[in-house]
């Protein structure tokens, strides 16, 4: 199932973060990793008294039922030192899943599509380097004219 995933790192190497992130994906027999976004420099949304982000999106290829991918994503960012101090606060590594196919999934665990998406120009921007069409009968140029947080997102120095 094409799948885009949204990776984020505020804490320690963002970089390498990152790309181990991406590494550790590919990695899976069961994901194949189709395409990457360019990197962005990003000031930290919500939650705003912690370091910028660096932000990316990922497109992939996965036969993992939705329940799986989670955890293996969970497993993922346990391996570079994760942690949840504090929600919506400074993190190593943060992987999130945006789509899965036409999947619309509510758990306790997991919301598909994912819940602040088109809320979030940090996600939207990376997005439209990967997604081509429209998102939820609208174009990813008006959610993020919508978003209003546009000015937060910038192309980053580090390419990957
Ligand atoms: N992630 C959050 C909260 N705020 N801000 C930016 N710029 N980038 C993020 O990845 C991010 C955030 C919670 O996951
Ligand atoms: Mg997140
Ligand atoms: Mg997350």
């Amino acid at each position: 199932m094409i799948t885009y995933l949204a990776l984020g790192s505020n804490m320690g190497e963002r970089l390498e973060l990152l790309k181990a992130a991406r590494e550790k994906l590919a990695a899976d027999s069961q994901i194949e990793v189709l395409a990457s976004s360019k990197l962005y420099e990003t000031d930290p949304y919500g939650y705003t008294q912690q370091e910028n982000f660096l932000n990316a999106v990922i497109k992939i290829d996965t036969s993992y039922q939705p329940a799986d991918l989670l955890k293996k994503i969970h497993h993922i960012e346990a391996a570079l030192d994760r942690k949840r101090l504090v929600h919506w606060g400074p993190r190593t590594i943060d992987i999130d899943i945006l789509l899965m196919g036409d999947l619309n999934i509510t758990t306790e665990e997991l919301t598909i599509p994912h819940k602040e998406m088109t809320k979030r120009s940090f996600v939207l921007i990376p997005l439209r380097d990967v997604y081509h069409g429209e998102l939820f009968n609208k174009s990813l140029a008006a959610w993020i004219e919508a978003s209003g947080n546009q000015q937060e997102v910038r192309l980053a120095k580090e390419v990957w």
